[in-house]
């Protein structure tokens, strides 16, 4: 964020912070340091209306998720530009984008 650079997490930083994105569905990529999980929704409507509050979030923390969406299906991968890899902005991102599914279900 505006608040300092971003950095890889380390190693102890991952097995203190994934297991519980894990846990809830977020898995690492292979061949790229970043993160993924696939949402279904009841329809468009949820959805969509999901992506919304995502990306209001997204621009507020300035950290945007790469995504896609077909019909009822978001699909989400997070990772960090700036320093080309997991950092503790994509994990804050992942939390509050199960705090909205978790609402829109
Ligand atoms: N999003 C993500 N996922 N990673 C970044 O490094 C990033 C971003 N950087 N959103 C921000 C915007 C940067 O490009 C602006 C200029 O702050």
């Amino acid at each position: 964020n505006s608040a300092g650079k971003a950095h890889r997490l380390s190693a102890e930083e991952r097995d203190q912070l994934l297991p519980n994105l894990r846990a809830v569905g977020w898995n690492e990529l292979e061949g790229r340091d970043a993160i993924f999980k696939q949402f279904h929704f009841k329809d468009f409507n949820r959805a969509f209306g999901f992506m919304t509050r995502v990306a209001l979030q997204a621009e507020k923390l300035d950290h945007h998720p790469e995504w896609f969406n077909v019909y009822n299906k978001v699909h989400i991968t997070l990772s960090t530009h700036e320093c080309a890899g997991l950092s503790e902005r994509d994990i804050n991102l992942a939390s509050f984008i199960e705090q909205v599914a978790v609402s829109m279900t």
